[in-house]
């Protein structure tokens, strides 16, 4: 499969606008940015995708200046009916970031104790171009894009959240990774000074939050490092400020604050894995088919959704990116490799 993702030099003006102009002019765009075969792309009038309520954060001006520059261009889940983007209320005040608390609301209360400026990221492992990088020099060199996707977690609730942020492929791609490399593995920063939930002695996590992708999961076109979310910075219960997003997997392998990517020869093993092997794998593609040991993965409930309307649809392969993501995993048990 090609995923022919357009070149900033191959848009038109109309593809590439500030956020502003963007904004007022989407609700009134009809028109399908044309871009490669496999992904389903795009109508610039996504239902409900009006970020002008979202109040905006207070990052450097380095960032603020790449999210205008966004090519406002969104690789979106194929039905905007079904598939209406999240308001940014319920994106940012239902969490899971164990490291500010187990609770959906604790991550929103609590997570304002952490500094992401400066931040800076580690590369290593097998690579030739590695090192200790500033975050804005890991942004600079590449377009920041906007990707609408499907947030299946494991739990059984979804939401479809507008993320902003550059391929994954970009960063890995830039380190030069040797022939050994055969995975990706990633570290959340610990610092139980700023994150209450890794002072607790109760806490299920032996620190830090560990994931991990194989290469060719990692350089998949969708797979991307995300630095912004409804046309603003990340706020910190979502991850700020730089954090993974597969959508095609479980929530959980989408790994918030990195601070280190290291590329690997051996399968890292992901903290919920050591928690529980039994029930959370290394690869946690979404599958309707192959169910938690507790509970039914077939039907997840789409937030926002309320007592009254439940919300409850059916879960998809792959969460809906089968047609992108299926190959990779061609002649693999999906069963036993959960
Ligand atoms: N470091 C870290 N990353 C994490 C988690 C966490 O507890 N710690 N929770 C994961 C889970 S279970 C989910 S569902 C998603 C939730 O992302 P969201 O809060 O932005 O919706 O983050 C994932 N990334
Ligand atoms: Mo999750």
């Amino acid at each position: 499969m090609l995923i022919n993702i357009a070149k900033p030099s191959d848009l038109t003006e109309a593809d590439v606008t500030p956020e502003s102009i963007y904004l007022s002019r989407r609700r009134f765009m009809g028109g399908v940015v044309g871009l490669g075969a496999g992904l389903t792309l795009s109508n610039p009038t996504h239902a409900n995708a009006d970020y002008s309520d979202v109040p905006q954060g207070d990052s450097p001006a380095w960032l603020k200046e790449k999210i205008s520059g966004t090519e406002w261009r969104a690789i979106t889940p194929d039905d905007p009916d079904k598939d209406k983007i999240a308001p940014y209320d319920d994106a940012s005040n239902y969490n899971n970031f164990y490291e500010f608390g187990t609770g959906k609301t604790d991550p929103a209360r609590r997570a304002g104790s952490l500094r992401t400026e400066p931040w800076s990221v580690v590369i290593d492992g097998e690579v030739n171009n590695g090192g200790r990088f500033a975050l804005e020099d890991i942004a600079k060199p590449s377009q920041f894009e906007e990707r609408i996707y499907r947030l299946r977690c494991v739990e059984a609730w979804s939401m479809v959240i507008p993320w902003l942020g550059i391929p994954l492929a970009d960063i890995i791609q830039r380190a030069e990774p040797t022939s050994k490399a055969k995975y990706v593995r990633f570290e959340t920063l610990v610092d139980p000074e700023q994150m209450p939930g890794q002072r607790s002695s109760f806490s299920l996590i032996d620190w830090p939050y560990v994931e991990g992708l194989r290469l060719d999961e990692a350089m998949h076109p969708l797979t991307l490092l995300a630095m912004g979310m409804y046309g603003r910075e990340l706020p910190n219960q979502n991850g700020a400020p730089l954090r993974l997003v597969v959508p095609w997997k479980y929530g959980f392998k989408s790994i918030k604050s990195i601070v280190r990517i290291t590329l690997v020869e051996e399968q890292p093993v992901n903290s919920w894995q050591l928690i529980a092997p039994n029930e959370y794998g290394f690869y946690a593609n979404v599958n309707p088919e192959v169910d938690h040991p507790r509970w039914s993965q077939a039907t997840e409930r789409r937030l926002p959704n309320s007592l009254f309307s439940p919300n409850t649809i059916d879960t998809l392969m792959f969460n809906g990116y089968a047609d992108e993501v299926a190959e990779l995993y061609a002649g693999l048990d999906l069963k036993a490799n959960y």
